[in-house]
């Protein structure tokens, strides 16, 4: 049948060896047995179990009896007991005799061995604080199970230094380790938790309450607990001593209107009154004159096994088989729970399942008489296939839990059995798949990452796309679930594989947030098998870089299942920063020449609109940062011609800005408060230059000029040559692609061209921008802050109606010369005669008077 899991479970009822420390063990306080006695008599003041054929075990009438009888007679009953009163006791090994002597010794108190032959003193044990009432209980109980009696010593008055430094009566127990003889071991301290609860008042010998091998002992608080109504602490016994930790609490439940029910003011155990292997304890409750009998529950320790064979499961052989086996003696009801490969949580994918059920799961409530031996059970599971599930490296976890069905398991008297709470209840074991990784079926791979990145720096600011060149290797053993993780940097998205290229894996990736950390996971094979390398490319876009960045950092691995070697080195591969900001500084006149004079128009003395100075010239200045990164601050400087022989040259009637930019200048703008008559008279058709001055944002182009061949004949006027004014202005952050424009509206200033001096010459009015950027944002780089000038230009053209005018003694001349030749001429026809010709008929002149109203009269039509 191919391989087998076989899991096999042993049940024995042991109730050997076991120590806990839960705060319910095997003392049943649940429902105690109760013997009251009449109000007030202090029924309880003092309890014993009395045995009186010396059996191992008292019976419950003889419990009974022992109560009146000790009531009834007080203290004559001590001769019969073994123990007496609450601070006397005989040490039953050696009969030598213990007693307490809580204020003697200056009440410091002490505790007396007596040698039993002959009554001297032997041991002498003093206490360490004034009216702790050292010795007011002590109990002799081997502890430790070396077979050297040892000595507990109540103090309940003892004062105890709290972390507030402030002393606090919380009680005490001392507890004496024999070294045989009337030698012991340094002292170990146990102190109460309860101001004023009295711990120690009490305390006895269990004998071995649940059956460890070690005596066991309760020590009283009988004022501590809720109301003060009185705590019992149980103590295990231990090899090393007594376990501090109390592994029970028994609480007093008994209210009493008059006096504390002092619950455990006296106590004494060990003795089985109800013959279940167990010894039991009985307390005593003054107070409320009661006593109260705990009896001991049986403690079940299941000692369970679980193996599974084979623990390599091969993929090719589905089927196996699992083999129960368990075994018992007392305990007859419990459920098993079986769970197959539990380290797959729920959700997950289950690698194996059982065969009857197809489930990972599998319950089953046995019934085991322990009169049959070992029983066994046979059940069968099987390893899916393994193209359905990753994971070939995890262990195969099968789990075994067992419960108790305790109500079955309860005696006569409904005393139930307690699971013994220091054995696991479970069990784990672990099966794994075959892989192909060699004898030891442990695959140890051996992984190698290198990676080149295309680009060495990028520019903050652009879209910066980025591929990684990644070479992946598995030099070893079978590495499985094998992914390549990039961890990306806040500023880098994933774009993709590359995927148009032959010597590239075609990877399959995912994206991921984990946390707060952006992953990209590509699958590199289950297993990636030994001797395989992979290439691929794989493509970021980087953006939204931080004015702090300096660097942009991907982290790679390779990461596997495997127990060993799981990773590869990891690789950072980290692009550098870099700044460049490209500012373009432009600017333009509008409009860009001006003729002169104008027609019709005369400059006023005292200019009260702004057309009375002159046409509208406008000089605008686009501030514009073509990027990639952004500049935080920069100046822009405009040097402008105002002033020229005496004379206003523009005259400045406002400026405007768009953009993140604040301008002023170092002279009044519009000192002689000249107005816009647009805005006097919106109706005015005036075919001034004030259509210009919309705001022509978009748009700001310098046109060369058509008119080239007058231009060596322009005078500059500049800041060179003319008096200049300074616009200033600070410019913010401009990113990429964003622009401060600088509209300055001006008025050409006609009436200094008008001048003598100044007429009929042409000129090219300039102004001129420079700016600079003085900060980047960008704290962490050098960068540098780049700078630039340019100007604007405005013609300004004489153009009189003769383009050539003639002088006038040239006119003259002509005049004269004119006559002179004409003079000659007559002159000269004189001489030939002309003059003497016969003179023409009338017909003629009238003919030709005729003519010219004709003549005239075509002109007029023409005209
Ligand atoms: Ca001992
Ligand atoms: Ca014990
Ligand atoms: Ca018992
Ligand atoms: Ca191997």
């Amino acid at each position: 049948m191919g391989k087998h899991l076989i899991c096999c479970w042993i049940w024995a009822l042991v109730a050997l060896f076991y120590f806990q420390q839960a705060l319910s063990f095997n003392l049943d306080s649940s429902k105690p047995t109760v013997f009251a006695g009449p109000p007030g008599s202090y029924f309880g003041f003092s309890v014993a179990f009395f045995n009186p054929d010396n059996k191992r075990s008292a019976s419950w009438e003889l419990l009974k009896s022992d109560f009146s009888l000790h009531w009834d007679q007080e203290a004559s009953l001590l001769n019969e007991s073994i123990v007496v009163s609450n601070s006397f006791l005989i040490l039953p090994a050696s009969l030598d005799y213990v007693t307490g002597v809580p204020r003697g010794e200056k009440a410091l108190g002490y505790v007396n061995i007596f040698n039993g032959k002959n009554m001297e003193s032997v041991y002498n044990f003093t206490g360490t604080q004034m009216a702790a009432y050292f010795g007011h209980s002590v109990a002799a109980v081997d502890i430790n199970n070396d077979r050297k009696m040892d000595l507990l010593v109540g103090a309940p008055l003892f004062m105890d230094r709290g972390s507030d430094g402030k002393l606090r009566e919380v009680g005490q127990v001392n507890v004496y380790l024999g070294k045989g003889g009337f030698t012991f071991n340094n002292v170990i301290k146990l102190t109460g938790s309860e101001i004023y609860a009295r711990y120690g008042s009490s305390v006895c010998s269990l004998g071995d309450l649940n059956m460890d091998g070690y005596n066991d002992v309760a020590i009283a608080a009988p004022y501590g607990g809720q109301f003060h109504r009185g705590l019992v602490y149980i103590h295990n016994g231990r090899p090393t001593g007594l376990n501090p930790v109390a592994s029970q609490v028994l609480e007093g439940t008994w209210a009493s209107a008059s006096m504390p029910s002092s619950f455990g003011y006296a106590m004494n155990g060990g003795t089985d009154v109800d013959q279940n292997g167990y010894p039991d304890l009985i307390v005593g409750v003054f107070g409320a004159d009661k006593a109260v009998l705990y009896r001991a529950r049986p403690v079940i320790s299941v000692n369970s096994t679980l193996d599974i064979s084979p623990q390599i499961l091969n993929p090719e052989d589905k089927s196996f088989k699992l083999f129960l086996t368990w075994k018992t003696l007392s305990f007859k009801d419990f459920q098993v729970d079986l769970t197959l490969d539990r380290l797959k949580h729920k959700g997950a994918i289950k690698r194996v399942l059982f065969l009857h059920n197809k489930m990972p799961h599998y319950s089953k409530n046995m019934t085991v008489s322990n009169s049959q031996g070992p029983a066994c059970e046979e059940l069968q599971a099987y390893l899916i296939d393994d193209s359905e599930f990753r994971d070939k490296i995890t262990p195969i976890s099968v789990f075994m839990e067992y419960s108790l069905d305790y109500k079955t398991a309860a005696d006569k008297t409904g005393l139930l059995p307690i699971l013994d709470q220091s054995t696991p209840t479970n069990v784990t074991k672990q099966a794994h798949i075959l892989l192909d990784c060699g004898e030891d079926n442990i695959c140890k791979p051996d992984l190698k990452l290198s990676v080149v990145s295309d680009q060495k720096e990028i520019y903050i600011g652009d879209d910066n796309p980025l591929t990684l060149a990644v070479t992946a290797e598995n030099a070893g053993e079978g590495a499985y679930e094998a992914d390549l993780t990039v961890t990306l940097p806040s500023q880098a998205d994933f774009i993709g594989v590359v995927r148009n290229s032959e010597t590239l894996s075609r990877l399959s990736c995912a994206f991921k947030k984990e946390n707060q950390t952006r992953v990209v996971v590509c699958d590199l094979g289950n297993p990636m098998k030994g001797g395989t390398k992979i290439i691929a490319g794989l493509r970021f876009s980087v953006h939204q870089l931080s004015e702090q960045d300096t660097e942009v950092k991907f982290d790679l691995q390779i990461q596997s299942s495997n127990q060993f070697n799981n990773t590869s080195n990891l690789v950072s591969v980290v692009t550098k920063l870099a700044v460049l900001a490209k500012v373009k500084l432009r600017g333009v006149s509008a409009p860009e020449q001006v003729f002169l004079p104008i027609a019709n128009w005369q400059p006023k003395e005292s200019p009260v609109l702004e057309d009375d100075i002159g046409p509208l010239v406008q000089h605008i200045y686009e501030l514009r940062n073509t990027g990639p990164s952004t500049f935080s601050k920069a100046i822009l400087d405009v040097q402008w011609p105002y002033r020229f022989n005496n004379g206003s040259l523009l005259y400045i009637t406002k400026i405007e800005v768009d953009g993140n930019m604040n301008c002023s200048s170092n002279r009044e703008l519009n000192p002689l408060n000249v107005t816009n008559p647009r805005f006097i008279d919106k109706n005015e058709t005036s075919a001034s230059g004030d259509r210009a001055e919309g705001r022509n944002r978009h748009s700001v182009h310098r046109r060369d000029l058509e008119d080239k061949q007058g231009e060596e004949n322009l005078e500059n006027l500049d800041c060179g040559n003319t008096e200049c004014q300074e616009i200033k202005c600070w410019v913010g952050r401009l990113e990429k692609g964003q622009s401060a424009i600088l509209f300055i509206y001006s008025r050409l200033a006609v009436s200094t061209f008008l001048k003598a001096e100044n007429q009929n010459k042409s000129y090219n009015v300039r102004s001129t921008a420079s700016f600079s950027v003085i900060e980047m944002p960008y704290k962490n780089l050098y960068s540098e802050l780049p700078t630039s000038t340019t100007s604007a230009s405005l013609k300004v053209i004489w153009n009189s109606e003769n383009p050539q005018p003639v002088p006038g003694w040239v006119v003259a001349l002509a005049v004269l010369a004119g006559l002179l030749l004409l003079a000659l001429l007559i002159f000269v026809m004189y001489k030939m005669g002309f003059f003497k010709r016969v003179r023409p008929p009338q017909d003629d002149s009238i003919e030709k008077e005729q003519l010219q109203p004709q003549e005239n009269g075509d002109r007029n039509t023409e005209a």
